[in-house]
């Protein structure tokens, strides 16, 4: 009962936490989510070979009186030896290719990153400056604001820095943290961001109002971006 009870006030805080992790908005979030499942998928197949091969083991070799003193000992054995050397290179060869591919693509200055000049329609360029505690973005046309506004299917190309410590800019829902340098400009790009309001955050500890350094993305549709954009 006491222990329930704790579970129930544990999971009522937990309510609390409205930055929604695995719950992608965007195409670059769906990317890294299902790059999580995968890993995932791959430890959990690991972990069942190893706690089944655990029982079997239990059961067949357990001490149930029949025999005196110790088993028969027996040593080396080529064929097992091969086995569990060459499956976890394969495993970590086949988690490694799509890490790294997604990786490349999606880092920050990635070459996959357009440029205003060669920009697509739907690409929209926000410049995020971050400075204890508060967030600012830039939009093309010389607006601000302090909370994000996107519209909704854009791809967005952020140009990221800051003005004094290192921050982090986290968009949980639409795509993992991403540092803010104060000497260095980094480029990150969320593609095909979808309809909805999503909370942000410094991701960095940087000082004693880190904690309040957060902001909301509303991702709205074109038209009423639009507007948004030129009031
Ligand atoms: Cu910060």
């Amino acid at each position: 009962m006491k222990f329930r009870t704790l579970l129930i006030i544990l999971l009522l805080f937990l309510s609390g936490c409205n930055l929604r992790v695995l719950d992608p908005q965007s195409d670059t979030a769906g990317i890294q989510t299902n790059l999580i499942y995968f890993s995932f998928a791959i430890m959990v197949l690991v972990l069942l070979t190893v706690f089944a091969l655990l029982a079997v083991f239990l059961n067949k070799y357990r001490d149930d009186g029949s025999q005196e003193g110790i088993p028969k000992q027996t040593k080396r054995n080529k064929k097992l030896e091969i086995a569990w050397t060459v499956i976890p290179i394969l495993l970590i060869a086949i988690l490694a290719v799509p890490t790294t591919v997604v990786t490349m693509n999606q880092s920050p200055n990635s070459e996959a990153i357009h440029s205003p000049e060669d920009a697509s329609p739907d690409e929209v360029f926000v410049d995020v400056q971050a400075k204890r505690y508060k967030w600012t973005f830039h939009y093309e046309n010389g607006k601000t604001s302090s909370d994000l506004y996107l519209p909704e299917g854009a791809s967005v190309v952020m140009t990221l820095k800051s003005e004094d410590v290192i921050h982090s800019f986290w968009v949980p829902s639409l795509g993992g943290k991403v540092d803010v340098l104060p000497n260095k400009e980094n480029v990150y790009e969320l593609e095909n961001v979808k309809q909805g309001e999503y909370k942000g955050k410094c991701a960095e500890f940087c000082g004693t109002n880190h904690a309040k350094m957060r902001f909301t993305t509303y991702v709205v549709p074109e038209d009423e971006y639009r507007e948004w954009l030129e009031s």
